[in-house]
């Protein structure tokens, strides 16, 4: 990753190098933390991050769904995002807010533990590959099933659940794959390690509703949202694996990903195996509102 010179530490500004923390702080032990993905854009009107308070708030649903007290107001975690894209001199990069259980205590009660927060930025370029956007990437559904409702908060961003998502990266990866899909306990489609999933079918938008298990994501919505005022017909729907085989075109939705197109699902091309005009519309819609060209939507744009 591409370094950048200070990381916002509960309030003070400090030095990349020097942003370190002890081994035993809990969150290290047990996953106890949450955290957010964000990305600023640079537009006509300087850089702007996209959808910053509705990152802010999901991070507060994701601190109340684990029971992490997270002192910092979404005003004040707005206006601290900020600063660090503006201290670091960036213009267009991700920015990484996390909240976790400190020192205190070595166990499972965290209650004597101290919370923490920090943010860090920096440049972040195409996450699945510029070659993905441009053409489509290559997945597998994982043998490893999505994280149920019934063990964690699959809606939340708690940093220990991404386990589940790294052990499904790691198997598509290894088996020569850009990607997995995980299914839900119930063997239908959630979601990516990382990204939303829609499929599209003769001319309609399908994506799995929250009932599936999946991150409340934000691309997903603005995705939606974009599509649905173009006259798209987008609807939530429980989607098998089948439906992944059987749609015109597939593509995925993440802060990080925005939106990637997929041209192979288990060593079967989606639709002809290029990327399709419903994706190739989510993607133009989705770059043109990020940087300011879709007026209706510059409320979702907040300029540091
Ligand atoms: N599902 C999961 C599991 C997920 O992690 C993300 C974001 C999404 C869906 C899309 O959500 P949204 O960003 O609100 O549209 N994944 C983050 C990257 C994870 C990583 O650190 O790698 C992201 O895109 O920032």
């Amino acid at each position: 990753m591409e370094a950048s010179k200070f990381i916002w530490m509960d309030g003070d500004m400090v030095p990349w190098d020097q942003a370190t923390v002890h081994v035993l702080v809990n969150a290290l032990h047990y996953g106890s933390g949450v955290f957010e993905g964000i990305r600023a854009y640079e537009t006509d009107q300087g850089t702007a991050v996209f959808r910053l308070t509705d990152h802010i708030r999901r991070l507060h649903r994701s601190a109340k769904a684990y029971r992490i007290p997270l002192e910092w107001s979404v005003d004040e975690l707005v206006s601290a995002c900020k600063q660090v894209v503006r201290d670091n001199d960036l213009e267009a990069c991700y920015i990484r807010p996390l909240t976790f259980y400190g020192l205190g205590s070595v166990g499972l009660n965290p209650a004597g533990c101290e919370v923490k927060t920090i943010i860090a930025a920096w440049r972040w370029g195409a996450y699945l590959g510029e070659e993905g956007v441009r053409n489509g990437i290559r997945v597998r559904v994982s043998s490893w099933r999505r994280i149920p409702s019934t063990s964690f908060v699959p809606t939340a961003k708690g940093t220990g659940q991404y386990l589940n998502s790294i052990m499904a990266k790691q198997e598509a990866l290894a088996t020569g794959y850009d990607e997995a899909i995980m299914l839900n306990a119930d063997g239908n489609v959630s979601e990516g390690s990382g990204e939303n999933i829609f499929c599209v079918r003769e001319g309609v938008v399908l994506t799995p509703p929250l009932a599936s298990g999946i991150l409340d994501g934000i691309t997903r919505h603005s995705v939606m949202t974009l599509l649905a005022e173009d006259g798209v017909e987008v609807r939530e729907a429980v989607l098998t694996r089948g439906d992944l085989y059987a749609a015109d075109e597939v593509f995925l939705t993440g802060t990080a990903a925005e939106v990637t197109p997929i041209r192979e699902i288990d060593d079967r091309p989606v639709g002809d195996g290029k990327p399709g005009p419903i994706t190739r519309r989510a993607q133009e819609l989705y770059q043109a509102a990020v940087t300011g060209r879709v007026p209706s939507k510059n409320h979702w744009l907040e300029h540091v």
